[in-house]
């Protein structure tokens, strides 16, 4: 089925007739995010114009509330059933989350745009380890969504929550203990980011110090928490991000105020130390390091927050 529309990122052109159902959704979830952050469409735009118009992803990141069906499992279904296989568990005592991540079908057969399906990373809040008020504010629109949990991807495609429009007071209620609670109320199911795979773009820009540089040097703000460059701790997996958007979003209560949505990732991987010898051309997605890493993403987390969207130097 051919897609049909302007404001996906990518020419749908590049979508081939024989696109599934799968790839379609996705593509929507995706149209939903650019359309909702200029900066971060600015950028892709920018990364396509240097490296000729074709880009692979290397996840995608949904965020959720993690009780009463509403947390991980709500948004894995949907990959579950297209292929996808879980992987491991990340923890963040501290911030009160803990995130899956999935692999797609095949790392090394191009379906999706310039390369292969993107991973998928979920993540969710421990909405039991906070105070008696946030529980009761997350509880009181969860439980008035009907079964909304069973249709996240639905959600996600089509850019809405599936509770009610959240008041201003609710909103402030939980960003007080927690950010990511706040996100996740005004922003839902939809794309929280999207990774370019830097190690795949084919020019000077094809790693990430060039990239960053090269992204900042248009003007763009980086997410600065704990250095630009989130390093694992073996030095294979190699991640920066923007900072957020805002967005003016009109709460049940009258009020209308800005509040964070998106951000734009990158990502390199490095070729695991015993594939050191295959030459550059033989190089595959599975010759790199895979999955994530605790200390990245607990920075990663930040470019919604309020510190880093304040910040005032570049
Ligand atoms: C996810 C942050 C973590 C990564 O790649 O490690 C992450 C989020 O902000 O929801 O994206
Ligand atoms: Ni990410």
């Amino acid at each position: 089925m051919a897609v049909q529309s302007q404001t996906g990122a990518i020419p749908d052109a590049s979508l081939k007739s024989t696109n599934s159902f799968f790839e379609t959704a996705i593509h929507n979830m995706e149209k939903v995010y650019w359309s909702r952050n200029p900066t971060a469409k600015s950028v892709l735009d920018l990364v396509l114009s240097a490296d000729g118009n074709l880009i692979c992803y290397d996840h995608f990141a949904y965020r959720t509330f993690g009780i009463d069906g509403y947390g991980i499992d709500s948004m894995s279904k949907f990959f579950l059933d297209f292929g996808y296989t879980p992987r491991e568990e990340l923890r963040f005592p501290s911030k009160k989350l803990r995130a899956m991540w999935f692999a797609p079908p095949s790392y090394d057969s191009g379906r999706y745009f310039g390369g292969p399906l993107p991973r998928i990373f979920i993540s969710e809040l421990l909405v039991n380890e906070l105070s008696p008020q946030s529980q009761e504010v997350i509880k009181r629109y969860v439980k008035n969504s009907g079964n909304g949990n069973i249709h996240a991807a639905l959600a996600s495609v089509l850019g809405c929550l599936t509770w009610e429009t959240p008041s201003y007071t609710d909103y402030q209620e939980l960003s007080r203990e927690s950010e990511y609670a706040a996100w996740t109320l005004v922003n839902g199911y939809v794309v929280n980011h999207v990774t370019i795979s830097a190690h795949r773009l084919k020019t000077k820009i094809g790693n990430i110090k060039s990239l960053n540089q090269f992204i900042q040097d248009q003007g763009f703000k980086l997410n600065s928490e704990g250095g630009i460059l989130k390093v694992s701790p073996d030095g294979l997996l190699l991640q920066s991000s923007t900072v957020a958007d805002s967005t003016l979003f009109n709460f049940a209560d009258g009020v209308i105020v800005s509040v964070p949505c998106s951000y734009i990732e990158f990502a390199e991987r490095l070729v695991l130390p015993q594939y050191k010898n295959i030459s550059k051309e033989e190089i595959k997605e599975s010759h790199r390091k895979d999955g994530f890493e605790v200390g990245n993403a607990d920075k990663i987390f930040e470019s919604t927050s309020k510190d880093q969207l304040t910040r005032k130097s570049a």
